[in-house]
Formats: C-alpha cells, structure tokens, sequence
C-alpha cells in the first residue's frame, strides 16, 4: 500500500496595500482569536487555487474586488495542521468593510504594522501569532513605505 503524507491545509491571507499602508482587520470570532490582527483571509477549499481562495474570501469578508499580485516568500504553521500563506494583494474596487469574522479594519503605516516594535510605534499591531512573522515577510518585501 502507498502511504501518502497529508499535506497541510492551507490557509491564504492578503496583504493589502496602499498609499504606503497594510490592511489589518480584528477578528471577532473564535473566542480565542477575538480582537487579535490579522491579514484577512481565509481556508483554501479542495480543488481550489490558492490565489482563487483568496480572492474570494476578500470579497466575501470585506467586500472587496483584488487582484493578487505576488506571493510573499514563506509559509507558517497554525493551529491544527495548517498553514499560513501570504499573498500581496492589489485593491481593484471596493472599500474594506468587516463584513463578516472582524469587528475593526485598519490601514497601517510599515512602523505601526513592524511586529517587534521597529522605532516609535504608539499603537503598534497586535497581531495573531503567525502573523508576525508573516507581516515581518511581507515588509520585507514591499520594502519601506
Ligand atoms: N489565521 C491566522 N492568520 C491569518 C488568517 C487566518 O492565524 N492571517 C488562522 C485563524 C484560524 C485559521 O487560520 O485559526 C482559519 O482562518 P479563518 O477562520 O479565517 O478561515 P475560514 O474563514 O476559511 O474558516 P471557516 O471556513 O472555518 O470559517
């Protein structure tokens, strides 16, 4: 018999980006996560392409139309055998909303977003715990604002 390991599920997230800012939306729901940042996103389903996923979960939670762009080099474990991956995201139409799973959306500078506080930073981030490495990855990337 062929063993076959499992590959981790994936979850995508966006980085969304604009006039030097990052979108980060709170989560209200679960319990746990509640008011913890994040890069909205969410599960890709099976048979689903990762940048199809994250297209849709966009429009399904904030309400808007994106395009993504480059995927951000990287990958972090979450809870329960996922797995984190970052997309930089292009804002077609729309303004953000927290339609559904947020209660807060807000757009960032690159030092409010820095995940270990780099320079002064009066109302830093508080991202959910794969986030900030993620969120390091993705300014790497955009380089500074
Ligand atoms: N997650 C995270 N950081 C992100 C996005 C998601 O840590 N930037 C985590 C939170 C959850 C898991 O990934 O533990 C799945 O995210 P969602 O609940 O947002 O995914 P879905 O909306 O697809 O889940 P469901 O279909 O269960 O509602």
């Amino acid at each position: 018999m062929t063993e076959r390991k499992t590959a981790a599920r994936v979850v995508v997230a966006g980085a969304v980006y604009g006039g030097g800012r990052l979108l980060a939306a709170r989560r209200s729901a679960p319990p746990e996560l509640a008011g913890r940042w994040e890069l909205p996103g969410g599960k890709v389903e099976p048979g689903e392409r990762e940048e199809d996923a994250l297209v849709r979960e966009l429009r399904e939670e904030l309400g808007i139309e994106t395009v993504p762009v480059a995927r951000v080099p990287g990958a972090w474990p979450l809870p329960r055998g996922h797995e984190l991956r970052v997309w930089t995201v292009r804002l077609v139409s729309g303004e953000p909303r927290p339609l559904q799973d947020h209660d807060a959306l807000r757009w960032v500078t690159a030092s409010e977003a820095a995940p270990d506080g780099q320079g002064p930073a009066p109302d830093p981030v508080d991202w959910l715990e794969a986030d900030r490495p993620a969120v390091r990855a993705v300014l790497a990337l955009l380089g500074p604002a």
